[in-house]
């Protein structure tokens, strides 16, 4: 079985607009598995953590307010492949060049509008469920993962 795991995050549009659904049934559908949900208001410090990488960036101050502008579904999948392939389910970080069927190609048009996001590496992904999950993850196997995996 295999252990990989990725944090996807619904960011405020993506809970205002109704879609944390649609992104949940996306990863569910592929054979991914929920191991980890909680709904969380992160404040300043917390986001600044998780976007560190960006602090020098210009748009990283609009960055901080977008994402403290309501409530994240902060989330852990686990799978085959899971930060890849999560990226991919989620598309390009600008929605315009996210090609349809994957979550921004289908639902957004503004970079700093791109209702969710996805780890970019299995280090990256374990700092993060560390970051947003502190007290850990619920470790189970299903009996449906004998007919995902060969
Ligand atoms: P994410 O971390 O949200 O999954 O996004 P990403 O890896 O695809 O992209 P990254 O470069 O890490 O950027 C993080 C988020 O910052 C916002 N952004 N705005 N205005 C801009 O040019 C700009 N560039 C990036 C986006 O919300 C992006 O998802």
């Amino acid at each position: 079985m295999a252990t990989e795991r990725t944090y996807i995050m619904v960011k405020p549009d993506g809970v205002e607009r109704g879609l944390v659904g649609e992104i949940i049934k996306r990863f569910e559908n592929k054979g991914f598995q929920l191991i980890a949900l909680e709904l969380k208001t992160p404040d300043q410090e917390h986001l600044e953590k998780h976007y560190a990488d960006l602090s020098s960036k210009p748009f990283f101050p609009g960055l901080i307010k977008y994402m403290k502008s309501g409530p994240v579904v902060a989330m852990v999948w686990k799978g085959k492949g899971v930060v890849k392939a999560g990226r991919v389910l989620l598309g390009e970080t600008n929605p315009l060049a996210s090609l349809p069927g994957t979550i921004r190609g289908d639902f957004a048009l503004d970079v700093g509008r791109n209702i969710a996001h996805g780890s970019d590496s299995v280090e990256n992904a374990e700092k993060e469920i560390a970051l947003w999950f502190p007290k850990g993850v619920v470790h189970h196997d299903r009996v449906i993962e004998k007919l995902i995996y060969e």
